[in-house]
């Protein structure tokens, strides 16, 4: 009677501590706090990572390469880097709660940048030896999502910068918070709200210490090509291997956020163009230009593409960087010198300016309708 007591108690002893100790002993040697001020209030919920089938599943290309592959995005062309309303961010992958929107501050980078995380449990901190420099990488506790980088050049009160991918992260605004499941977080948002972290434009970003590398660096890279309508322009460059995302809009013009109507009056001096973001690990800039993009469209129709008839149909290369231009200025003599074409290639080069996404309807336009109106096609 006695021993069967004890075994009783024991056994619930050990169940209960059982249970404790099982989420935070899913990941080996657990979390490595961050260094922020706020309590844990970490819930008993976990974020499991889904699948590899699931994640390219429900994953665009972009936020796969990001968070399983700690690839950075470009900075300025993402999501959340001027993003300002009330809410949290969670793992894209997960949605397991990382940041709070009252922690956010203009870092000046181009990347959504914190000084805290929401909870200091929920993001890992590793020592990241890539690209030549020494830096902190983390990551999220549950999925292992890789999120970004962390700094202490952060503004007051920590001196913390969380440099953050967007496409790491899914916003989920105050509002959707008790219907999303993520009700304990609404506290954040109630009462007189405490103060954003004021602005510290001037980060190691832009200013690196002396002797160091840039703290935050893109892996990925952007170019900005035009070569007549964006639909089937876009449903070639997409495929590209290499290529981790693709977005039509209007680029060259000389009027500020123009629509479609806009621009085919063939006025505004815009182009239809697509930004096309890669991994020149995999795929060289010189190499898509020569190999893919002088090959799905005819470079020596002066504004024209096929039936497509305007200077919002020329051909155009809208270099991003000195080396592009260097790149692009190389090729375009090469491809001309060829004899492929039978006539010079009126390809412009120009620097990139703004550069104006079109409308929902014609993105990703052939793969929603893939009998669609397309003159491209790759030659020979
Ligand atoms: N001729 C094409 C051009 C579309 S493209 C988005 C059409 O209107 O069907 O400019």
């Amino acid at each position: 009677m006695e021993l069967r007591a004890i075994v009783a108690i024991l056994s619930l002893t050990l169940g209960i501590a059982g249970c404790a100790v099982a989420p935070q002993g899913e990941r080996g040697a657990g979390p490595v706090p961050a260094h922020a001020e706020r309590t844990t209030t970490m819930g008993p919920r976990t974020y499991p990572k889904p699948s590899e089938d699931e994640l390219r599943r429900r994953l665009t290309r972009l936020e796969y390469e990001v968070t399983q592959h700690d690839a950075t995005e470009p900075p300025f062309q993402n999501e959340y880097w001027d993003h300002h309303a009330d809410g949290i961010y969670v793992d894209v992958a997960t949605g397991e709660p990382l940041f709070a929107s009252r922690d956010k501050f203009d870092s000046g980078t181009g990347w959504p940048s914190f000084v805290r995380p929401l909870d200091p449990a929920r993001v890992v901190e590793r020592r990241d030896r890539g690209h030549g420099m020494v830096r902190t990488e983390v990551r999220s506790r549950d999925g292992d999502s890789h999120l970004g980088h962390l700094f202490d050049d952060g503004p007051a009160p920590t001196g913390l910068r969380y440099c953050i991918n967007s496409a790491s992260l899914r916003f989920v605004p105050a509002e959707a918070l008790a219907a999303e499941g993520y009700g304990e977080y609404l506290a954040l948002f109630e009462g007189a709200g405490v103060a954003a972290p004021s602005a510290k434009p001037a980060t190691a970003c832009a200013v690196p210490a002396a002797g160091e590398g840039p703290g935050c660096r893109a892996t990925l890279e952007t170019a900005v090509l035009a070569g007549g309508c964006f639909w089937g322009m876009e449903g070639l460059l997409r495929a590209i291997p290499g290529v981790v995302d693709t977005e039509v809009g209007y680029a060259g013009g000389t009027t500020p956020n123009p629509t479609y109507p806009e621009v085919s009056t063939g006025r505004t001096g815009h182009a239809e163009a697509v930004r096309v973001v890669f991994d020149p690990t995999r795929l060289a800039y010189a190499e898509l230009l020569e190999n893919w993009f002088f090959r799905m469209h005819d470079p020596t129709t002066r504004n024209r593409q096929g039936h497509d008839v305007g200077s919002q149909y020329r051909s155009a290369i809208f270099v991003t960087s000195p080396a592009q231009r260097a790149a692009a200025t190389e090729v375009k003599a090469r491809v001309d010198a060829s004899g492929k074409w039978p006539a010079p290639v009126v390809t412009e080069i120009v620097e990139a300016g703004p550069f104006t996404p079109a409308e929902g309807y014609h993105q990703d336009y052939l793969e929603k309708h893939p009998d669609g109106y397309s003159c491209h096609y790759l030659r020979d």
